[in-house]
């Protein structure tokens, strides 16, 4: 445990670093500027600050930022050592220094299986291997050869999962919409929430068991809200005129845990198999995008991993000037720690985008949330930024207020696709389209008295009736944003987008010489919650609480007498 971060102790001290103190120093310089100002000076800012990868463009000349920032920022990013750590990742060295393992998401759509090495072992065979197994597989499904226990074809797919075994699938799954097969429905089964299992079993929508396919997605198989809908999920599928038998028709695991998905009653031949160097967050490239494999057919899936691929190797050959995640991951340093941004917000103006804001809470919160470094010592800077966000005009009647006119800096990235799959008219896309492009401009320019003046004054208003409404319709602007617009959401696009966030949050875990792959918050959440549904269960008070848990506890169970009492 935690070789890793012996070898690397350099990297341990950000703030008193030359390259971070250059930082600061500028920032008392340009902390005022005004980007509009900025754009007014320089014709050339937009292709001074603006990227092509494939068919995405990134433009982040919307930002505070002059060349001289991001000279420094590069320089912070040299002295970091940025690329070696990325090269230790993508050649499957244990970056994941406090479990002791390798962090390879990048080997699962290593599409030109190149031999990468773990305890001097290639995992690209395997890697195949499982790729090919899911493919047999979702053939068989997709042709409906696959038949349920009366010998019908499979029509529902429900896959049970939370957390990485749930939001990166349903975030693709939804994305690609458009490429689903015409008689497969997927449904996500996450919380333990008895109402989303019964929302999809029972009720208006009830699933039919002679049709439906479960897939038990947990990387350990231990996972109590996962085991415990997997469990209901199969009294279900009983319950009907079905046997034991059966059950190897309709119940497939994606696992690590072999003993675990046999003991549950699944045969180990319907067992699709990863790897402990796949971090759940980082997993939908591996079996547990089985479910995606299914919706949209495994060719498109090979596009997903080379969308991914693509973007990998712009990360690792890009000078880091020209490198579109290593810039992300900067201009959010330079947010978070330097102008105090507490978080970002995630704007995909695409409806079928509408699950990635909530994909990337997790992502990045989860790998960058820390306050102690690899060595375990606890930090003087602020990390992890709180990431947020919902589809786009959507959020404009709602919370975009707060960013336009409210005290906090809040940083956004605004994403769409020029192209839509949708048979609607032309008209609705340009009214999208024209949203998304105003409301850049408007948090980049915002509206000074003088121009709230004159345009008023232009629309035919008495200024002197309006008065005191003034200072209320004044924008301060100079809200930075970053602007990702793509050709069409397919399934090669949507693989480079997720992989040049999850290298963002890479580098700034970098910068912030955090451990990004671990997840120590998660567990005790897991640990406190067996301590509480022990006394639940046995009615009995076992262990020592707070009084506001002690409380709480003892109202619910007099809410629960008082129903039990009344039917
Ligand atoms: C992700 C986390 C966490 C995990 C879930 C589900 O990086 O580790 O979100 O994915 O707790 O875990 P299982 O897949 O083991 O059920």
């Amino acid at each position: 445990m935690l070789r890793t971060a012996q070898i690397d102790t350099a990297t341990a001290d950000l703030t008193s670093s030359p390259a971070w103190r250059a930082l600061e120093k500028h920032f008392l310089q340009v902390k005022d500027l005004k980007m509009k100002d900025l754009f007014a000076e320089n014709p050339r800012r937009f292709s001074e600050f603006s990227l092509h990868f494939e068919d995405i463009l990134f433009d982040y000349s919307k930002n505070r930022i002059t060349q001289e920032t991001m000279q420094l920022l590069f320089n912070l990013a040299k002295a970091r050592r940025i690329a070696e750590w990325r090269d230790k990742m993508f050649s499957g060295k244990k970056i994941n220094n406090t479990e002791d393992r390798a962090a390879l998401h990048t080997a699962l759509r290593n599409r030109s299986n190149t031999p990468v090495y773990v305890d001097g072992v290639n995992v690209m065979p395997k890697v195949q291997a499982v790729l090919d197994k899911m493919e047999a597989f979702s053939q068989k499904v997709r042709r409906g050869e696959w038949r349920g226990y009366s010998g019908k074809k499979i029509t529902d797919i429900v896959n049970i999962g939370i957390g990485g075994s749930d939001l990166g699938p349903k975030m693709v799954c939804h994305a690609l919409t458009q490429y689903h097969h015409e008689r497969l429905n997927i449904h996500f089964l996450s919380n333990v929430d008895s109402s989303h299992a019964e929302s999809i079993l029972r009720g208006k929508n009830e699933l039919n068991p002679e049709t439906t396919l479960f897939i038990v997605a947990s990387k350990t198989f231990t996972t109590q809200e996962t085991l415990r809908n997997a469990q209901t999920a199969k009294k279900w599928f009983l319950d009907w005129d079905t046997t034991e038998a059966d059950i190897a028709k309709h119940f497939v695991a994606i696992s690590t845990n072999k003993k675990e998905v046999e003991a549950f009653g699944i045969n180990p031949d319907n067992m699709f198999e990863f790897w402990d160097w796949v971090g759940g967050r980082y997993s939908l490239w591996s079996a547990i995008g089985l479910s995606i494999v299914l919706a949209i057919g495994m060719p498109r899936f090979i596009e997903l991993l080379e969308g991914a691929h693509a973007m990998d190797q712009h990360f690792q050959t890009m000078p880091f000037e020209k490198n579109i995640p290593v810039i992300m991951g900067l201009l959010g340093i330079w947010y978070n720690n330097f102008f105090d941004a507490e978080s970002s917000a995630v704007l995909p103006y695409d409806y079928y985008l509408r699950e990635f804001p909530a994909y990337l809470e997790q992502t990045d919160m989860e790998s960058n949330g820390k306050s102690v470094d690899r060595q375990g010592r606890r930090i003087d800077y602020s990390t992890g930024s709180i990431v947020w966000g919902a589809e786009g005009n959507n959020g404009q009647h709602a919370f975009y207020q707060l960013i336009h006119q409210g005290t906090k800096l809040i940083p956004t990235d605004f994403i769409i696709g020029a192209i839509t799959h949708a048979k609607c008219n032309q008209q609705h896309r340009n009214i999208l389209v024209s949203n998304f492009l105003a409301q850049t401009e408007a948090l980049m320019i915002g509206r000074s008295q003088t121009e709230t003046r004159q345009q008023l004054k232009a629309a035919g208003v008495e200024l002197k009736d309006v008065e005191e409404q003034i200072p209320h319709m004044v924008f301060d602007g100079n809200q930075p944003s970053n602007s990702i617009l793509f050709k069409e959401l397919n399934p090669r696009t949507l693989g480079s987008l997720i992989a040049m966030y999850e290298h963002k949050i890479f580098v700034q875990g970098i910068i912030w010489n955090l451990n990004s792959y671990d997840q120590w918050g998660v567990e005790l959440g897991k640990h406190l919650t067996a301590k509480v549904l022990e006394e639940l269960e046995s009615g009995k008070t076992i262990y020592q609480h707070d009084s506001s848990t002690t409380g709480l506890l003892e109202q619910y169970r007099s809410f629960k007498q008082e129903k039990i009492v009344k039917s």
